[in-house]
């Protein structure tokens, strides 16, 4: 096992991962920009490294800092977190070029999933269902294009290839609209992403957002720890997630999740990893697949009692996965909500000095934050400051300790979005279940409205 890791991140998660790493006995290296050098686990780490100013590009996403910083602390592998750099395949094989283990898949495999594209393929020839779409990149020739479209029937929707996570896509719902979204979607590619590749897919108009959580060692051992509804988003930004995902049938999930763990076998997949489909009518459609821990995977590891960030850890260090398919047995229910440094209404930023916090507590009810009385949330990341995960043996008992939980939490200072939880908790719909990923965006436009 490791003697010394260095987390290569910030806020909740780089505190997750330290606590996992204490746990292990584990040495820690926090790096941290001059904006968080007074967070409360920089100190409780073993040792910390300024690595840059504030803004991310110099410090979080700043490599060579970061490597450096590996080399001087003597650290052995580095965990990437989520966002910054775990999903940068070059990162990955510089760290590993530099003598580290990088916590998470082989860089080649980060890049054949970071291509949108490529993964579909590659899933597509694992037996992984998949959106019914254009096998491979669209080509040059407007005529082929149409065809294309035609053969799968408008709506349609062009995806870059260099995109993901909701970034460079078009719905076309008319053949007169549909080269002009062609090139326009190909033109931003270009532009953002250095990349103008794009494919196209049958759009679905209703789905939810169901993702399973796969774990793969290095001797061909994989499982699935289950799957998360995370249909609860806004302009792609999950909101709210839970496990199971409520009315799928336990026989469909562990066909679909059978396959992922194929997959994985397939494609020499190494570490945590995410399956990202879409449900709709009874049958899933693979879009994506992260290769990084997940800001949600605290209800998988509700539901299942697997320490995912720990196999991460075992899995990089040349261990073997400490579960097999048949010790994973999904028990209860789990709710995260993600507070967010906001405004409920208007979801502007809400940085500043928190002058209150008093978190929730009581039994299935964990806090994974790095926020204390007298913090300062700093305006230059992202404005998660911490989430509120809550077990239950049913889902209305996991509804009502989130109700209790949330009425508990306290923060003062800044502005939240605790009152938007509170009502999503308060829902009809929402406590019916199964709302689709349109859900939380059809009712803020129904609370603006109501509003003015
Ligand atoms: C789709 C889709 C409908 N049909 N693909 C958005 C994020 C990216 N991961 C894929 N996304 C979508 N792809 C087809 N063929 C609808 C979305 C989508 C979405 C998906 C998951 C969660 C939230 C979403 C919000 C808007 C659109």
């Amino acid at each position: 096992m490791f003697g010394k890791i260095l987390i290569a991140n910030r806020g909740e998660i780089a505190l997750r991962i330290q606590r996992a790493c204490r746990e292990m006995g584990i040495k820690t290296v926090a790096v941290h920009s001059t904006a968080d050098a007074d967070a409360k686990y920089v100190r409780l780490a073993d040792e910390s490294v300024c690595i840059g100013p504030a803004q991310s590009n110099l410090s979080y996403l700043n490599i060579p800092a970061i490597i450096s910083a590996a080399e001087v602390t003597d650290a052995e592998a580095i965990h990437p977190g989520y966002g910054f750099l775990s999903e940068n395949a070059d990162f990955a094989e510089r760290v590993e070029r530099s003598g580290f283990t990088f916590i998470g898949p082989r860089a080649e495999s980060i890049r054949l999933m970071g291509d949108k594209v490529s993964a579909k393929q590659a899933m597509r020839d694992a037996g992984v269902p998949c959106v019914p779409g254009s096998d491979g990149a669209l080509p040059e020739d407007p005529q082929e294009i149409i065809r294309i479209a035609r053969q799968i029937g408008y709506p349609v929707i062009i995806k870059a290839a260099g995109g993901g996570g909701g970034r460079g896509m078009r719905v076309v719902r008319t053949e007169a609209a549909l080269l002009t979204s062609v090139n326009m979607t190909k033109e931003e590619a270009r532009v953002a992403f250095g990349n103008p590749t794009v494919y196209m897919e049958k759009f679905l108009e209703n789905p939810r957002h169901i993702e399973i959580q796969v774990l793969s060692d290095n001797f061909q051992n994989a499982v699935y720890l289950g799957e998360r509804d995370c249909s609860m988003q806004r302009r792609n930004q999950k909101v709210l997630e839970e496990a199971p995902a409520f009315g799928i049938p336990r026989k469909l999930i562990d066909r679909l999740g059978s396959r992922c763990v194929e997959a994985c076998r397939r494609i020499g997949y190494r570490g945590a990893g995410t399956f990202e489909f879409l449900y709709e009518n009874g049958e899933f459609y693979f879009i994506e697949m992260n290769t990084r821990v997940q800001v949600e995977h605290p209800v998988t590891e509700m539901i299942t009692g697997v320490d995912i960030v720990r196999e991460q850890i075992r899995i990089a260090a040349g261990e073997r996965l400490s579960v097999r398919q048949r010790d994973i047995v999904i028990q209860g229910h789990a709710i995260e909500c993600r507070i967010n440094a906001e405004d409920p209404f208007t979801f502007v930023p809400s940085p500043g000095r928190v002058t209150a916090w008093h978190l929730p507590g009581g039994p299935g009810i964990r806090v994974d934050t790095h926020v204390f009385a007298g913090y300062t949330v700093p305006p230059y990341y992202d404005s998660m400051i911490g989430k509120i995960i809550v077990h239950g043996d049913t889902r209305e008992q996991a509804i009502a300790r989130m109700r209790v939980a949330l009425s508990e939490l306290a923060v003062e200072g800044i502005k939240t979005n605790t009152k938007l939880h509170r009502e999503l908790l308060a829902d009809e719909r929402f406590f019916q279940g199964g709302t689709s990923i349109h859900y939380l965006e059809e009712k803020l436009r129904a609370r603006a409205a109501a509003r003015r």
